[in-house]
């Protein structure tokens, strides 16, 4: 169990200090339809042989759906459980309630997706098995694009990772994380804070003015990438360009969407790429520039904000 070996081993949970209750949580590395996994106690059914809890799925090791329960006799019997929705998920969490002797162990745990199936490995969205400058490539090609899109639906909806229906910083992270030699996840901060406030020097502007959005983060905590929508009526206002301020070494991914249903929404996005210096503290981040088509009274309000650190918690 949890060391890949195929046979010959068993796990065990510390001897001397009462286990359970407690969680198990298998890491399958890529999307699969899961069928069901089998079980298979020590031999002797000795101290820690599972007997009672739950199962959970997850896709992205926060939203969890519970499974089922399962009662097990004590013996030496393999153990089946069945995911009757065969729902697909990249983690499988085991929440054991009752173990010989307070304990948990076992010879192996076997995970079976449904036959046929593929394996999908999160981020992968050009689909070839691996993580690469590739997939950011493509990701920052959809950049904003929402559920709706024309082209969003089929294999873009499923790089949307964290299914919020729209290609944001959270999805681009899974991937960024991973490039430039990756982030070392035991060194990454646990924390996730704060938010973005925009702010123009005045509130009405003439035709052909340019109006400066200062776009400022409050309070921020470890933050690894962060993006928002800005919708914009096209007939008022032109996108004219970002200058940055405070950014470290981020990568600059913003893009000027026009959605399928003819609306306009900038896409402010910015990510480190690897393990580069966070975001912290209250700081003005860059300015937007748009240009007044027509007199206006400046509008436009954050939509979607997310920020996110580098364990892909945000908020
Ligand atoms: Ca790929
Ligand atoms: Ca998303």
């Amino acid at each position: 169990m949890f060391d890949f070996a195929e046979t010959g081993d068993v796990w065990h949970t510390e001897y001397g200090a009462k286990a359970t209750p407690f969680d198990m949580i298998l890491d399958l590395k890529t999307i699969n339809q899961l069928d069901k996994f089998h079980y298979l106690p020590r031999q002797d059914v000795g101290n820690g042989t599972l007997l009672k809890g739950s199962v959970c799925y997850s896709l992205d090791k926060k939203h969890w759906t519970e499974a089922g329960k399962f009662e097990w006799k004590r013996n030496s019997d393999v153990k089946e459980f069945l995911f009757k929705d065969r729902p697909d998920a990249r983690y499988i969490k085991l929440s054991v309630t009752d173990g010989t002797g307070n304990y948990g162990s076992g010879r192996e745990l076997y995970v079976f997706k449904v036959p046929g199936t593929e394996s999908y490995l999160p981020g992968d969205i050009n689909n070839d098995g691996k993580i690469d400058n590739n997939d950011l490539t493509s990701y920052t090609n959809y950049t904003g694009l929402r559920k709706g899109d024309s082209d969003f639906e089929g294999y873009i909806s499923v790089g949307d990772i964290n299914k919020n229906g729209l290609i944001d910083a959270y999805d681009i992270s899974v991937v960024a994380t991973q490039l430039e030699g990756g982030i070392d996840e035991t060194n990454a901060s646990p924390e996730v804070g704060g938010k973005l406030e925009i702010s123009t020097p005045k509130r009405h502007y003439s035709k052909n003015e340019i109006i400066e959005v200062r776009v400022k983060g409050i309070d921020l905590k470890a933050i690894n990438a962060l993006s928002f929508a800005l919708p914009y009526d096209q007939q008022k206002y032109e996108f004219a360009g970002v200058q940055l301020i405070h950014l470290n070494e981020m990568e600059n991914l913003t893009y000027d969407r026009l959605h399928s249903n003819g609306n306009k929404a900038l896409y402010p996005t910015f990510v480190n790429l690897g393990n580069k210096a966070l975001l912290d503290g209250t700081t003005d981040l860059f300015i937007l520039k748009f240009k007044a088509k027509q007199n206006v009274t400046f509008d436009l309000q954050i939509k979607d904000e997310i920020l996110v650190n580098q364990r892909l918690d945000s908020k």
